[in-house]
């Protein structure tokens, strides 16, 4: 039998960056707070994605908290960009720092989530069978936690080690003389092949889709920059408080075809050798606009692999044929190419010779079998929807938001969906995209001061209105494919994912459309989000549940 095991005000789900930060936001605005985590400890990505070679590649201080200045002068980090180890070390460290352990419940998986109408509440059922019980629920879930293993035949009879990197094991996985089979080459897959490459017996990647990989450009951090960080605080965070993408980087001030070729080598060897994402965030600013600028920097990219990968034929297989730059999220990679150059790493070109069967010692292609100890699943996440519609969460009238959702999500601002009151999703679909931490924060922000005001003024019921919700769903939809480089073929629209509905999973109106969107919402009094009493009259039934969904 259940257990009620709390009554709070804000019960959040996931101790990831987001969850941890809207705990702490929700106890600082006095509101009593329990946080649920289905892991054994906190992280939330970082937690999960413990894999060798686990990287950020957002600098480490812009991806990191901002909401204390003491903290920020208190974490040295390490590198520009960190690994899997100090992340999780420093989320512990800000969890212990701001005394928010003892709202944080590990193994606890949320199974079922309930709204009661009467009383405007959530009843939540995890893992441990206990219950807990709710005024607002936050679901900070994450829109990667949902691992995605392929449907390929014998997948279980395998009777070596295998691992996802979404799920990897605390304890380390001993790598030393084994045959090793990496299945996916999306930016997991890419990190973990060269970090193994040189222990192992032999690394045959497995590749369906080769990547458009550039250099991430990782250091360590010097005391020098470490000094000027920490001086320089204040401007970091209005930078990163105010760009499109929460990066530091600035953004190039000219398209492609105003330089010169020789300009454009030069720039392009710049861009090259240059941090992370900037080849996306400062490159040409007709990069993802003109086909022809497209073309011309994916070209130089094809060079570079040429002129890494010492066999002319694995180069080949290495060079996307299929897609633009920037269509998928490009991946950034530390001697990824230089990987294939030893003798005992190998590449299958999964179109030429796809995957047939698992057996009991190894995968089976049109080639054959190759035999291994070890296959490493990087096959990427139900990214978007994929832990909200497995909650078991129930809405008003009995509604359940994967019915609600059947065609793919419908919000307002990434934030709420109608005929869920009380609930939010802060970082899940409908989020901006670029530096994580700095758009799910300002929806985690956006989330308490609506919190706040609500209380203020005696409500405690707040739903988003249903034509507020298909306006932004409609401008997510529209403006999905522009610029148009985009396209369907990214996990951005579920298309890894077979029968999931083709729909654009964040908010392509980014960063400027979500803060324009709340500057309004605050001058209407947040009218869009209806706030009501508990014990008001009933609303009537939510469309989609008076058609007849459970
Ligand atoms: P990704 O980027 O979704 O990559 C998954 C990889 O797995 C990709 O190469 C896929 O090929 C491949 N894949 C998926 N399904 C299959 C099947 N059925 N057969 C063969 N290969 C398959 O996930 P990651 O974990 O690498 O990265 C996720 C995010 O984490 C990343 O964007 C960062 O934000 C960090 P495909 O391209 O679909 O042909």
């Amino acid at each position: 039998m259940t257990s009620l095991v709390a009554d709070v005000d804000v019960l959040v789900v996931g101790a990831g960056i987001t969850g941890i930060y809207q705990l702490y936001r929700a106890r600082e605005a006095g509101f009593s707070v329990q946080l649920l985590e289905a892991g054994g400890g906190v992280g939330g990505t970082w937690y999960w994605n413990r894999y060798p070679g686990a990287q950020f590649d957002s600098e480490s201080y812009t991806y990191a908290y901002l909401f204390s200045k003491d903290l920020f002068e208190e974490w040295e980090w390490r590198e520009h960009f960190a690994h899997q180890p100090e992340i999780e070390q420093y989320l512990n460290h800000v969890v212990d720092r701001f005394d928010l352990r003892r709202h944080i419940r590990c193994g606890a998986k949320v199974s079922s989530a309930t709204y009661d109408e009467s009383s405007g509440t959530w009843t939540v059922v995890a893992g441990d069978d206990a219950k807990y019980q709710a005024q607002f629920l936050v679901a900070a879930s994450g829109v990667l936690s949902v691992p995605h293993f392929p449907d390929v035949p014998g997948r279980d009879a395998f009777r070596g080690e295998s691992y996802h990197t979404g799920l990897w094991p605390t304890d380390p996985v001993a790598f030393a003389g084994k045959r090793v089979a990496v299945v996916g080459t999306g930016s997991s897959g890419v990190q973990i092949i060269p970090e193994i490459a040189d222990e192992v017996a032999t690394l045959t990647a497995y590749q369906r889709t080769a990547n458009w990989c550039t250099p991430l450009n990782n250091a360590p951090i010097t005391s020098e920059e470490q000094a000027k960080l920490r001086a320089d605080f204040d401007g970091m965070c209005q930078t990163l408080n105010t760009s499109t993408h929460g990066f530091l980087h600035q953004p190039h001030d000219r398209v492609t075809f105003d330089d010169s070729k020789e300009e454009r080598r030069e720039f392009y060897e710049k861009m090259w050798n240059g941090p992370g994402f900037t080849k996306l965030t400062s490159n040409y600013t007709d990069l993802l606009f003109d086909p022809a600028a497209n073309a011309e920097w994916r070209e130089f990219i094809a060079e570079k692999i040429r002129g890494i990968v010492e066999d002319p034929e694995t180069a080949e297989k290495l060079i996307p044929k299929d897609h633009r730059f920037g269509e998928k999220r490009p991946p950034f990679v530390t001697g990824y190419y230089e990987t294939y150059n030893r003798p005992n790493v190998s590449l299958v070109d999964l179109r030429k010779t796809p995957i047939e069967r698992v057996t009991e010692t190894g995968i089976e292609t049109a080639e054959g079998l190759r035999e291994f100890d070890v296959i490493v699943w990087a096959t990427g996440f139900d990214f978007g929807t994929g832990a909200l519609t497995r909650m078991g969460i129930r809405g008003r009238h009995g509604l359940a938001l994967e019915d609600h959702w059947a065609d793919g999500p419908k919000t307002f601002l990434g934030v709420q969906t109608s005929g869920f009151p009380n609930l939010f999703f802060p970082g899940g679909p409908h989020a901006a995209a670029g530096n994580n931490p700095r758009y799910n924060g300002d929806q985690v922000d956006f989330i308490i001061e609506m919190l706040v005001s609500l209380r203020d003024r005696g409500y405690d019921i707040i739903e988003v209105d249903p034509v507020a919700e298909q306006q932004w769903t409609n401008m997510v939809d529209t403006w999905a494919t522009m610029p148009p480089s985009f396209g369907e073929s990214s996990y951005y629209f579920g298309s890894n994912i077979p029968g999931k509905p083709r729909r654009y999973l964040l908010n392509s109106g980014g960063r400027p459309k979500f803060f324009k969107e709340i500057a309004r919402a605050r001058t209407n009094d947040y009218e869009a989000f209806k706030p009501s009493r508990s014990g008001s009259p009933p609303s009537p039934p939510h469309p989609a549940a008076a058609a007849g969904a459970p």
